[in-house]
């Protein structure tokens, strides 16, 4: 029978965590945590158990469960023990999968689930993992940077340690600034850019999509953060990177995004690697859209998870 599961440089075992990170509270809009039901609906389960994973389905958690009585803003951040809260949950998670040899994904929720993700990842995996953020945004703004005040616009920064918060006092930022590269970006604020910058981190705008290719670009940008392909490899996939034609259902559309085929890319390029131990689909919102592009948008989710974990073509 046909097999996907690849000889992982890091994990040895077939197994695959469904993890859900049915969290909203990031951003401003609800549905976004109800996305991983959708998915689950749609087969994702069984279909990566059709391409030879033993998948162990994690039950949701309802996110209200740690919403405190009172959450005052921190500078424009709004909910942050709600999010810090959700995430140190999710964080021990996915570390007890990471330390039981699994390999996990982790289906949110806004991007702020990530957070967790990857606090949990890198405690099993050490501060040499590199982080592939695949996004329209680079979500790297700081607590007091943030003009929206949406902590899904914060999570690298938290990640990094660019960002240091007492309410966030449980995170421990592993990932260095060069083990971080970006592809998509085409929505980056004033204030965003300039951290980027200052930080010297690598970053592939849609322009540079245009401009090389996506296989020169996805090539490029693991010879950065992974030049002998031997550290273990986080993936953080925003459906909005992808084209609002393609994935329409999610909260911050940006046009000019990546194309159906090229999303597949960077995730089937990546499984080539044999290096990805984790990853994260988030802001799939099926309550946005009409029904064909809520359908579309969690079809695609699934197909982008399986690419990742070595669905190929032929
Ligand atoms: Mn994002």
């Amino acid at each position: 029978m046909y097999s996907a599961v690849s000889d992982n440089k890091f994990v040895k075992s077939n197994t695959i965590a469904y993890i859900p990170a049915s969290f909203h509270g990031g951003q401003g809009k609800s549905g976004v945590d109800f996305a991983s039901k959708e998915l689950v609906k749609k087969g994702i389960c069984s279909q990566l158990e059709g391409i030879g994973y033993s998948v162990r389905q994690h039950e949701d958690t309802d996110c209200n469960e740690f919403k405190p009585a009172e959450d005052p803003q921190i500078f424009n951040a709004k909910n942050p023990i709600w999010v810090s809260e959700f995430n140190k949950h999710l964080s021990e998670q996915v570390a007890t999968e990471c330390r039981a040899g699994n390999r996990t994904v982790v289906v949110g929720g806004d991007h702020s689930v990530a957070i967790g993700s990857i606090n949990g990842t890198t405690s099993v995996y050490g501060d040499d993992m590199c982080l592939v953020w695949i996004d329209a945004h680079p979500d790297i703004h700081k607590l007091d940077t943030t003009e929206s005040g949406n902590i899904h616009g914060c999570p690298v920064s938290l990640s990094l340690g660019i960002e240091k918060n007492s309410t966030f006092g449980w995170v421990v930022p592993r990932i260095k600034k060069e083990r971080l590269v970006y592809i998509g970006l085409r929505d980056v604020d004033p204030k965003e850019a300039m951290i980027i910058r200052e930080n010297k981190i690598k970053a592939f705008s849609m322009t540079d999509v245009d401009r090389y290719g996506i296989g020169k670009v996805v090539e490029m940008a693991l010879d950065h953060v992974n030049p002998n392909r031997d550290l273990p490899i986080h993936l953080s996939f925003d459906v909005d990177a992808m084209d609002p034609t393609v994935t329409p259902a999610t909260g911050t559309p940006v046009r000019g995004g990546l194309t159906f085929r090229e999303g597949h890319y960077v995730c089937e390029a990546i499984a080539e690697t044999n290096c990805l131990v984790s990853m994260d689909l988030v802001e799939v919102n099926p309550f946005l859209g009409n029904e064909a592009e809520r359908d579309q948008t969690v079809t695609v989710g699934c197909s982008l998870i399986r690419s990742a974990f070595g669905e190929t073509l032929l």
